[in-house]
């Protein structure tokens, strides 16, 4: 693909090299985290199994359902998005949903065992009349005793008080790759960007998911830079989603060479070892994953997942799929 390296990319890495230089006490160095990737697989899962034990209850996965409300047509450039209208993908630009379609998705979400719902939008950010329908969406969600979240893209100033007003309890916002590689993905929006809507969420004491994406094409030192910046965080995400890239036709990412699902097990483990008390979940790509390397996941300490049958615009294994595997391994769901 080519490259979008460019002002952009250089600021990246020039932000990223000041704040760590002035800032931050590190709880991981890059050096530490490196070693736990080199480890022996068989190492590497005990070590994170033993921690997951000593913080989780090891056989309860939380479950939460995905609702694209609004969909496509989206200005940013993230190259691995079907939802971009600048890639010629079969996702349409479709209007935001309506409240008694949202209660709807929600009502299903709960009765299939769903404790959290999550609403997306493929927005840079949302303007004012978009953020007024999502906090009576969040409302709703929570008159239904569920847990609400949302990813809406980056928030001004103000605008995550609003969504705390309203019940929201979680905000999606991934970091999505390490500072390096990021310009190779991205050029519409820059890694501070997203640090500084993370802070707004932070500071609005809402609760923070933050992720990101593996298999774009990043080498090793890539996911370890992922995990670097996560780890390091004054207060890591209470959720972090890893999620494996689900390449979809039209867009840049397409034909990228797969990642090995040990590899992105491995990517797991590490997320558990390096923010023990975070709930880590296995995220994007399950649908090519066979209950061997979901189960090792789990084991590797994922204890999260998204269920139900659609992520947001992509596939997802069906619920009666994921209630067999829980059945089968003994997994209960919250
Ligand atoms: N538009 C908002 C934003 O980007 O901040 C919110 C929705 S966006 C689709 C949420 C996240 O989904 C992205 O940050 C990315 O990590 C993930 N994602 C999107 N497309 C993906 C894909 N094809 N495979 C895996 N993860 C993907
Ligand atoms: C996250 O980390 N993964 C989810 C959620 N947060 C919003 C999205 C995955 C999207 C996969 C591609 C699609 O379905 O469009
Ligand atoms: Fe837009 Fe979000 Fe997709 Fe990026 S990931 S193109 S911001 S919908």
């Amino acid at each position: 693909m080519p490259s979008k390296k460019n002002q952009a990319q250089v600021k990246n890495v020039e932000f990223y090299k000041s704040f760590h230089q002035s800032n931050v006490k590190e709880r991981w160095s890059k050096q530490a985290i490196e070693k736990l990737f080199d480890l022996p697989f068989n190492d590497l899962l005990f070590q994170a199994h033993t921690i997951h034990r000593q913080n989780f209850d090891a056989n309860t996965v939380q479950l939460s359902t995905l609702l694209s409300i609004k969909t496509g047509g989206c200005s940013e450039d993230c190259g691995y998005c079907p939802q971009s209208a600048r890639y010629s993908t079969e996702v349409e630009n479709t209007p935001i949903l309506n409240i008694d379609e949202v209660i709807k998705s929600a009502q299903s979400a709960k009765a299939a065992g769903a404790t959290r719902f999550c609403m997306g939008a493929a927005w840079r950010g949302p303007k004012q009349r978009d953020l007024d329908l999502v906090k009576q969406m969040v409302r709703e969600v929570k008159a239904l005793g569920l847990e609400a979240c949302a990813t809406l893209g980056m928030l001004k100033e103000g605008q995550a008080e609003e969504l705390k007003e309203a019940g929201l309890d979680y905000y999606n916002h991934n970091l999505d790759t390490s500072p390096e590689y990021y310009g190779d993905v991205i050029s519409t929006r820059t890694y501070k960007d997203r640090l500084d809507t993370l802070d707004r969420v932070r500071a609005a004491d809402i609760h923070v998911c933050c992720g990101g994406i593996v298999g774009m094409g990043e080498s090793r030192s890539g996911r370890v830079g992922l995990i670097h910046q996560l780890a390091n965080m004054e207060h890591p995400p209470e959720s972090v989603p890893i999620n494996l890239l689900t390449q979809v036709e039209g867009t840049p990412l397409m034909g990228t060479e797969e990642l090995d699902h040990f590899e992105f097990v491995r990517t797991i483990a590490i997320a558990r070892i390096t923010m023990p008390q975070s709930f880590v979940r296995l995220s994007a790509g399950r649908e090519s994953m066979d209950d061997g390397i979901q189960s090792l996941a789990f084991f590797a300490g994922a204890n999260s997942i998204f269920y139900g049958e659609e992520l947001l615009t992509t596939g997802n294994p069906n619920t009666e799929k994921d209630q067999s595997l829980f059945k089968r391994l003994g997994i209960k769901s919250n």
